[in-house]
């Protein structure tokens, strides 16, 4: 090699680093992985000297696992809040300025164990709980109370959790696929496990208990039987044992014919004893392996998975069989309500009703049912469940989506915490005014004794962990509320956006603002009006014109039921009466057009194009008018993001601009989707002040056959 070649490689090299260095999005930006925990430095100079005071040491008393996360997360906050080693000792030995965790055994029993104080007291910060599983929650309080950079002058925290089981079900498959999933592939590597335990999961098990989450459901409720096999569950043990040491529990889905596919009997029946004695050495197998193991998830007679009824049995005959075989132990079943059967005539809306509440009082006091939030499936505005309230002797768990399915994916910023909330806040009137969702789920209401709230989670292996960036304070929104359903959307809003985001208030204020408008934002450009579009396929694309399914509640046309006088499901007395499920005060609000709020009309009513409607415009005038209004707000959402920018980490401010300009694109594919395919029943032309959409009806149309082959 010459010297002059020497030179020029050398000078490419320098060019070429220069490059990288001068690109602060490649190198220095902020990939997203410590979530919420990025335990960023202290800037404010006062409240950083106070911190100081306050955390000269940690004492832990004994060598619990739990207690240890909480000291090791501590330790590892402060050092980067502040800079500082801070030594963990067994006793304070009357010592001030330090953070002392206290366990009281025995306190008011009353109280429920998982709960914490935080507070100034004797010179010193005092955690103090029943369990190891408070302490860590209330460090979790603590920290979360440092990284916002809150006076620790008169700290007072005490918070308890009002639902026991609060979990994540992932509905990840063996093969590393995610059912629903738009984060990469999933987190669990089982084929590396046992043997290799990936790091990443101590992150996750972080994540989850800062929230008081504490509960995972490892696989798919479209189970693989293979779950319940020995090598598996040596795979499960492993993660488990991560999970544990963050208070956790880990839960399987189970597939309810595993007896015969797995174990070689000649039935799965739930009344045969050598079934019901399968699932009891089973049970017993895993909790060998797993002593804390949580518990089964179970999907049965539901969308073709097997289930009780394959032998004449009832739900309660299937759930019971299960609860049996963990009776010696802690762990619980859920039995999950998601049911509807292939009857052209019947209103999907009505099954999980028609089949479970005739069953109240039946199940064993181990099952909790588990009621996805809305009677269809997840859409982006539904009523609430009729079964909340309607099932007075069985526990009824929340199953909420935190996964996108129906929200755009991961492209789409739609922040849920109003999807949540506006569910957990509707009156069910069950024992007159008050009796919120909220209130049956979190037991109040009917002193159920086990409480749960899930969430289908939206983590993958994507460095962020959720794809989208903002997705993120979904997984947050849900920890929290599971936690507290008492808190705001516009309260966890703001808290992630200070510890994930920023903290420079106007930013936050144009983000805030941004994150709460963007759920009605998209029910405008996607479902507006009480639509929902719960059809077969990817469920990202738009296609109401799809009519052709091997069932009739697998199309499109089965939901939206256009034609030429109308639009919307009539479920009045009149068409399907599912409004009858509800208690006559839930039907006043709803069994009139007139007075149907218009985010519920075409969920109830089938309503003439040519109705007018109470805001003065006529259905087809008011359905065009959110189309349109809906995808420009996109535009409104680009413009506060901007506004945040000087606020945000650059590679952050990048990543949300890009997937805006996808959402905007797609928020007119959708309101053209549906303009052009609705004008073709309304026969109108789209209001004045709207341009009609650039592409016919058949251009739409190709192009989601393009996406649909992809
Ligand atoms: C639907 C999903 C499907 C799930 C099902 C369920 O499209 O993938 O398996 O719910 O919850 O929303 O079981």
């Amino acid at each position: 090699m010459t010297r002059k070649h020497l030179l020029a490689i050398f000078s490419c090299f320098l060019i070429c680093s220069k490059i990288l260095a001068a690109d602060p999005l490649a190198s220095d930006g902020d990939d997203g992985y410590r979530l919420w925990l990025k335990y960023e430095s202290v800037s404010t100079a006062s409240v950083k000297a106070e911190y100081l005071k306050y955390t000269t040491f940690i004492t832990q008393p004994g060598k619990g696992e739990i207690l240890q996360s909480a000291s090791r997360e501590l330790q590892m906050g402060l050092g980067k809040l502040l800079g500082k080693t801070v030594n963990v000792t067994n006793s304070s030995g009357g010592k001030t300025g330090g953070i002392i965790f206290r366990i009281e055994p025995g306190a008011d029993t009353t109280k429920p164990a998982e709960g914490y104080q935080v507070q100034l007291s004797g010179g010193n910060i005092v955690i103090s709980s029943k369990s190891e599983n408070g302490i860590l929650y209330g460090t979790f309080a603590l920290l979360r109370h440092m990284q916002m950079q809150l006076p620790i002058k008169g700290l007072s925290i005490a918070s308890s959790p009002k639902v026991r089981y609060r979990m994540l079900n992932h509905w990840d498959n063996p093969d590393g696929t995610i059912e629903r999933g738009y984060a990469g592939q999933s987190l669990w590597k089982w084929y590396e496990l046992p043997e290799r335990v990936d790091p990443r999961y101590t992150d996750y098990a972080r994540a989850n208990a800062s929230l008081g989450i504490n509960g995972t459901v490892l696989n798919n409720v479209n189970a693989s039987a293979r779950f319940m096999s020995q090598e598996y569950i040596a795979k499960v043990a492993a993660v488990a044992n991560v999970m544990r040491k963050y208070g956790i529990k880990t839960y399987l889905s189970v597939y309810f014919a595993a007896p015969k596919t797995l174990g070689g009997l000649k039935t799965s029946d739930p009344l045969d004893p050598q079934v019901r004695a399968w699932w009891k050495e089973k049970v017993a197998q895993i909790y060998k392996e797993i002593p804390d193991f949580g518990g089964f998830l179970v999907k049965a007679n539901s969308e073709g998975e097997p289930g009780p009824q394959d032998y004449g049995r009832t739900h309660a005959d299937g759930a019971n069989m299960l609860a049996e075989a963990f009776q010696p132990y802690e762990g619980i079943v859920v039995w999950r309500a998601f049911v509807y059967k292939a009857d052209p005539n019947a209103d999907r809306f009505k099954a999980a009703y028609e089949e479970f509440v005739p069953l109240d009082g039946k199940f064993d006091p181990k099952v909790i049912v588990q009621v996805k939030n809305g009677p269809i499936d997840f859409q982006p505005r539904e009523p609430f469940s009729p079964l909340f309230g309607n099932m007075p002797k069985t526990p009824l768990g929340m199953e909420f989506q935190i996964t996108q399915e129906y929200l755009g994916f991961a492209t789409h910023a739609v922040y849920e915490a109003p999807i949540f909330k506006e569910c957990l806040d509707s009156d069910t009137y069950v024992n007159g005014a008050g009796s919120t969702v909220a209130k049956v789920v979190d037991g109040s209401l009917h002193g159920y004794a086990r409480t749960l709230m899930a969430g289908v989670a939206n983590t993958g292996n994507s460095r962020n962990w959720t794809g989208h960036p903002l997705a993120q304070a979904n997984w947050y929104a849900f920890g929290r509320l599971s936690w507290d359903h008492q808190l705001s959307s516009e309260q966890i809003a703001r808290e992630w956006i200070a510890l994930t985001l920023t903290q420079n208030q106007k930013a936050s204020g144009h983000i805030t603002a941004l994150m709460l408008r963007s759920r009605e934002i998209y029910v405008d450009y996607n479902t507006p009006i009480g639509l929902s579009r719960p059809w077969m396929g990817v469920h990202f694309a738009p296609e109401p014109w799809q009519n052709k399914g091997s069932r009739p509640d697998w199309t499109a046309v089965y939901y939206h039921r256009a034609d030429s006088i109308g639009l919307g499901f009539d479920r009045t007395v009149s068409g399907s009466n599912a409004l009858a499920q509800y208690r006559p005060q839930v039907q006043q609000q709803w069994h009139n057009p007139d007075q149907t709020p218009l985010p519920y009309l075409l969920w109830f009513h089938h309503v003439r194009w040519d109705k007018k409607l109470n805001t003065g415009r006529t259905l087809w005038e008011e359905l065009c008018t959110r189309f349109y209004t809906g995808a420009d707000s996109v535009m409104w959402m680009q413009q506060q993001w901007d506004l945040a920018k000087p606020g945000l980490d650059l590679q952050v401010y990048a990543e949300v601009a890009d997937r805006l300009k996808v959402q905007r694109r797609e928020a007119i594919w959708w309101r053209d989707a549906w303009v052009l395919y609705l004008q073709t029943f309304a026969k109108q032309p789209v209001p004045t002040g709207f341009e009609p959409p650039k592409q016919t009806l058949e251009e739409v149309k190709k192009s989601v056959n393009v996406y649909l082959i992809r």
